[in-house]
């Protein structure tokens, strides 16, 4: 009712919340395999979601018909000082000296429109009380005036809640705990509060009206003590009545729900907990499935990828054009010839010599990166095509949508943005500052023949990698081209597979059963609680 306790989703009801997360939940989950059980899943599950939404939401989250709370007690035990302090204002007038409270006050938040008993009492529209409520400061059951005394009896009758107000003085009165018996033999909720006490009675008299409430049957009824405060006016410190409101709200909250359980069939609170706990079962099995699905859909990738990292380890794609290039460009009169073994290259006239040697390796690394794309858009085909036939064999294929098989072209396509990518790599790791290219070097080729050689040298093109070798002055630099392919390789390779791997991520796993079965059980507890 106070702060922090009037914003709609810390006033609902708890059985509220819960129905909006079983909602979420029940609707967020999917049976997509079709395994024996699923139609029967798919149909428990539209209906749990229909039930919830369009018969149980509904009503429960109906504020029509609040609890409504009656302060009552003898005369001074502080009820309208109270009442202001749980409605956060002077709604009521409180003190010695005014007139005591006749004609009852009622406090209600702004948005209940049917507000009960409103032609019994003064009402006063505020947000310091949640919807689920509204509050009464009913008149002294102990007033000497007739009309007072019949006004606070029909108020208590019609109470859903008696918050009984009493005082370290006055809870021996007789006529309050005449009502009292009447509330309990009526079965009404009563709530205790025992007002003014001062500190060093507090253990005596807590015990003492314990004992009697006890007697009455009443001893498990809730008791909030609040300290003397000394002469004062206006409203009680706010953390003196922080317990009681808080209890308040969350007592509307079950009268609510019960109201609602009453309007409802039964039957269909213990049917929802079962159809829970069934679909809990069906998405464990979904769930099982998936996991089979995906392991099948890794290892579906990794022949094509494993096979693809050994062909390129071993330099199978220089067999063929890149060496028979190579072999044509470094032999005697050829442009590369100067770069075989170690003797003195020259750049020749305004470099000419030079460039014709750096539009060869050009030519040689083109047929060596094509080489490599060929290779790889192979791979990627019969990786897309293995992941197809794994979901094929497992009747999932219609949960692609779309996800279809790479045809060649778009495999070649992949494969060349992947050797384009890897040949980036190249330029950066011959760029990284490590590797300073001697002067026989930088006579020899143009930065981009340099790096032209190396992945010649890095497909396996045996002449080019000596030349890069020796000219770099870098052993291992075709080594960790050759790496870096590798890795790009099996990327590639493995993300033929990345389409069916999403779908799989979007399902739902053995936490949503898991999930399901919490709800089920917190379903259970809550019915339990009213
Ligand atoms: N000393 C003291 N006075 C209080 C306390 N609570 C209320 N009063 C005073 O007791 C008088 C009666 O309070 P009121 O709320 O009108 O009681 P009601 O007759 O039950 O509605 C008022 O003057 C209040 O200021 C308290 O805790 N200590
Ligand atoms: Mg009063």
């Amino acid at each position: 009712m106070g702060a922090g306790v009037t914003r709609p989703s810390e006033a609902s009801p708890p059985l509220l919340h819960l129905l909006h997360d079983i909602h979420r939940d029940v609707s967020s989950i999917v049976f997509p395999f079709d395994v024996p059980g699923a139609p029967h899943m798919r149909e428990v599950r539209a209906r749990v979601t229909t039930q919830v939404q369009s018969h149980l939401l509904p009503r429960l989250a109906d504020d029509a018909t609040p609890a409504v709370v009656v302060l009552g007690g003898s005369t001074g035990v502080g009820k309208s000082t109270l009442f202001n302090s749980l409605v956060g204002r002077e709604a009521s007038a409180a003190g010695v000296l005014r007139p005591t409270t006749r004609r009852a006050v009622i406090a209600h938040h702004p948005a209940v429109h049917q507000v009960p008993l409103r032609d019994l009492a003064d009402a006063v529209a505020t947000t310091s009380v949640p919807p689920g409520l509204v509050v009464l400061d009913a008149p002294d059951m102990d007033s000497l005036e007739e009309s007072n005394r019949a006004m606070a009896d029909r108020l208590l009758e019609a109470a859903d809640l008696w918050l009984f107000v009493t005082s370290a003085s006055r809870y021996g009165d007789r006529i309050p705990w005449a009502n009292l018996i009447r509330a309990r033999d009526r079965g009404l909720q009563v709530g205790v509060v025992l007002n003014r006490v001062p500190a060093v009675a507090r253990t005596t008299v807590r015990a003492d009206l314990l004992g009697m409430l006890d007697r009455i049957g009443l001893g498990f009824a809730p008791l909030f003590l609040i300290p003397d405060v000394s002469p004062h006016s206006g409203p009680l410190p706010e953390p003196m009545v922080a317990e009681l409101k808080g209890w308040l709200t969350a007592a509307s909250g079950r009268h609510q729900a019960r109201a609602i359980i009453k309007r409802t069939t039964a039957g269909a609170w213990t049917a929802l907990g079962e159809a829970l706990e069934q679909l809990a079962v069906g998405v464990d099995e979904q769930a099982g499935v998936a996991r089979g699905l995906r392991a099948g859909t890794r290892a579906a990738t990794r022949g094509p990828e494993e096979d693809i990292a050994r062909a390129l380890a071993a330099g199978d794609c220089a067999v063929g054009a890149p060496t028979t290039r190579w072999l044509s460009l470094a032999s005697t009169g050829g442009p590369l010839e100067p770069l075989v073994g170690r003797g003195p290259v020259r750049a020749g006239l305004r470099g000419r010599a030079r460039s014709a040697r750096t539009v060869a390796a050009a030519t040689l690394a083109a047929d060596a990166v094509d080489a490599v794309t060929a290779l790889l858009a192979d791979a990627l085909h019969d990786a897309s095509r293995t992941v197809q036939r794994a979901w094929r064999d497992s009747d999932a294929l219609a949960l692609l949508d779309g996800a279809e098989v790479l045809d060649s072209d778009q495999a070649g396509e992949r494969a060349r943005a992947a050797t384009a990518s890897w040949r980036g790599l190249v330029g950066g790791l011959l760029d990284s500052g490590g590797i300073q290219p001697s002067g026989r070097a930088t006579a020899a080729l143009e930065p981009s023949g340099l790096a032209d050689l190396v992945i010649a040298g890095a497909i396996g093109v045996v002449g080019a990698r000596d030349a890069a070798t020796h000219l770099l002055g870098h052993e291992t630099i075709c080594e960790e081209a050759r790496a870096a392919l590798i890795d790009v390789a099996r990327e590639a390779v493995r993300s033929a597979a990345s389409p069916y791997l999403a779908v799989l991520q979007a399902l739902p796993t053995a936490d949503h059963a898991a999930r399901l079965r919490v709800r089920a059980q917190e379903l259970r507890s809550q019915l339990d609680a009213l």
